[in-house]
């Protein structure tokens, strides 16, 4: 019956399952799309760069010779630098510009010794050791090879591309261009549209700009503190995009995961947005953090999936719950027909005649078990305990099944089963109700045993007379009727009719009253009934007359019977001083007699007698004087 409590319990565990499942599975599917955003935002960033590339390689196929020859003649120990510096300015000055409205920031030649031979971006500026500032040059000494990768300059941050110059198979120098941050944002933004940004590790530019007054001009700070905007590409975007990027950043230490330079995706919630804040890491040339690439998008994906994760909770919990209200509302159902069940006096049962299913308490009780299967081992059926008796129905009945048999004699079947509770057999009604069509039946007993006795009770109550104790008239009639039937069937038996009456019996009451006219009654009843045979049957006929059937009597026995009776009166005491005396007649029944016609006759011989004068004693053939 705890039973409501398990599923509850069982339901809860799905429950709790079921959006651990829901949670994994949304973890799971954020995690993918996170990965994907990311790749998706470095494929971007770095795809937006193809532009630069191709300038930069056209630039190196129709220039590179002549840029070799000339490094390789300045670098001459005769020659004097200077002319050649001229010519380079005035023959590549055109091509700088151009490129310059590409969005090219930078452009340098570097000797083979790492000093910077000619800047176009700063022309006066020239001669000064790039290879004690800047790594990436002194990795170009080295490798001698292609490099690109961002770096900070003194002039210009941003991603540098270095192609080594040789001559004759000598390396004589390099040159480098550099695009800003800004260009780089300008590209990203024709191509993809979008919000992006750069931020610099500050010390990367504090350390290689030339002047500090520079680095306030140059650079704003980022979204955390140890990182700068560059402001020209920060100017994009007008001044509330820094306030923007702060507040997305100061949320849940932003700030501190970018320590550990490596690219990832939050999701930020602010001003009722969800934003993707991607975080791509950017390192030098060298391979030392530089900074990071920031991609913000309005996110719908994730946002799409933790919907989803909220509605399908709710439903889990709605059919849950569901389902919870309908095993409660059954539970209450059962344990009400239960409660209806155990709280009937009868015994009620669920069987197909031979299997009980079910049964209730008073069952248990009656039978003292403690539980159906306990019953089932011990006495199988319940038609074993049925007592074979006349008139009730048993195990079987005519060869056939006793539910069987109830079925078809209708709803006054009767059953005597013994209690062992009171120690005595008890009589039960059953009714059958059908259960289902599977052949099973709902079978009451109800005890009648009470109602059984109170029947007989009232039964022998009116066929007493109260206050002789005698048989009344009814009893006698019936009686009578028996009898007669008796030797209708039997032939010739002797039975006899005797009738009497009390002398001047309305003398006795008026004399004495009413109540002792009752004693005198009661005592001639105890006087005759002492005086009769056990077969002989005696009733009050009304008032003061009495009448007796007399088994195995004729009339002559009849008659010597009622004389015998007649004295025995006369002379008994009555309390009254005059005594009693009865008047009787005596008539033998015949076969032919109905009740009417034997009562008739005796009555006659009796008013023949009190017309003779009383106390006398009128039989069938011949007149009995007593006196
Ligand atoms: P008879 O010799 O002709 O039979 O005279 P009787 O007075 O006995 O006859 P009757 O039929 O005139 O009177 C019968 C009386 O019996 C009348 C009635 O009051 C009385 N009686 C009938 N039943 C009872 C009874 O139960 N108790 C008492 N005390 N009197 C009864
Ligand atoms: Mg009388
Ligand atoms: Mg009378």
């Amino acid at each position: 019956m705890k039973d409501i409590h398990k599923y509850g319990l069982l339901l809860l565990s799905i429950f709790l399952v079921g959006v651990g499942l829901f949670h994994q599975e949304k973890v799971h599917q954020i995690r993918v799309i996170k990965q994907e955003v990311l790749k998706d935002a470095q494929k971007r960033f770095f795809s937006s760069q193809s532009a630069f590339d191709k300038l930069s390689q056209n630039f190196y196929n129709d220039y590179n010779d002549y840029l070799a020859r000339v490094l390789h003649a300045v670098q001459s120990p005769r020659e004097s630098s200077q002319p050649w510096r001229e010519e380079l300015l005035d023959r590549l000055f055109p091509v700088y510009r151009s490129v310059t409205l590409f969005g090219l920031n930078q452009f340098q030649i570097i000797d083979r010794s790492g000093r910077s031979f000619l800047r176009f971006h700063y022309r006066e500026h020239y001669g000064d050791d790039l290879s004690a500032l800047r790594p990436s040059v002194r990795m170009e000494l080295e490798s001698k090879r292609f490099l690109k990768g961002f770096e900070s300059g003194r002039f210009v941050d941003g991603l540098r591309y270095i192609y080594p110059l040789f001559y004759d198979g000598e390396f004589v120098g390099s040159y480098e261009w550099v695009w800003n941050h800004e260009t780089l944002i300008r590209e990203l933004r024709r191509i993809y549209g979008g919000r992006y940004a750069i931020v610099v590790l500050d010390r990367e530019m504090d350390r290689l700009i030339l002047d500090p007054e520079l680095t306030r001009q140059y650079a704003i700070f980022g979204p955390c503190r140890e990182y700068r905007y560059h402001r020209n590409a920060f100017r994009l975007y007008g001044p509330a995009f820094p306030t923007f990027m702060g507040r997305l950043f100061e949320k849940r230490g932003l700030c501190a995961r970018l320590e550990w330079h490596e690219s990832f995706v939050v999701r930020r919630q602010m001003d009722g947005n969800d934003y993707l804040v991607r975080v791509v890491a950017l390192h030098t040339i060298a391979g030392t953090p530089y900074g990071f690439f920031i991609d913000v998008e309005v996110d719908e994906r994730i946002a799409g999936i933790e919907h989803l994760f909220y509605v399908e909770t709710a439903l889990l919990l709605l059919v849950l719950l569901l389902i919870y209200l309908l095993l409660w509302r059954s539970y209450r159902d059962r344990i009400f027909v239960r409660t209806l069940l155990d709280s009937q006096r009868d015994i009620v049962i669920l069987t197909n005649g031979r299997r009980i299913s079910d049964a209730n308490r008073t069952f248990l009780e009656f039978f003292k078990v403690a539980t159906l299967e306990e019953f089932v081992e011990r006495y199988e059926c319940i038609c074993n305990l049925f007592i074979e008796a006349e008139g009730f129905v048993g195990k079987t009945v005519e060869g056939v099944n006793w539910l069987e048999w109830m079925k078809r004699q209708g709803p006054e079947s009767r059953v005597i089963m013994f209690d062992r509770q009171r120690g005595e057999e008890r009589t039960f009604m059953v009714s059958l109700n059908r259960f289902d069509n599977t052949g099973l039946y709902v079978v009451a007993f109800r005890d009648i045993t009470e109602l059984e006795r109170e029947k007989r009770h009232f039964k022998i109550e009116s066929m007493m007379d109260h206050l002789t104790g005698l048989y009344n008239k009814r009893s006698f009639e019936h009686y009578l009727q028996d009898r007669l039937k008796d030797i209708r069937r039997f032939g010739q038996r002797r039975i006899a009719l005797v009738m009497f009456d009390i002398d001047y019996f309305k003398v006795i009451n008026d004399s004495y009253g009413h109540q002792r006219g009752d004693e005198v009654l009661q005592r001639l009843a105890k006087l005759v009934r002492n005086h009769m045979r056990q077969s002989d049957f005696l009733a009050r006929w009304g008032g003061e007359e009495f009448i007796i059937v007399m088994d195995g009597a004729d009339a002559r026995a009849a008659c010597r019977k009622a004389e015998a009776l007649r004295r025995l009166i006369a002379e008994s005491e009555f309390g009254i001083p005059e005594g009693l005396s009865c008047s009787f007649g005596a008539t033998q029944l015949q076969a032919e007699d109905t009740p009417e016609s034997a009562l008739e006759r005796v009555d006659r011989l009796l008013y023949r007698a009190k017309e003779a004068g009383r106390n006398r004693v009128v039989c069938d053939e011949n007149e009995v004087d007593s006196r």
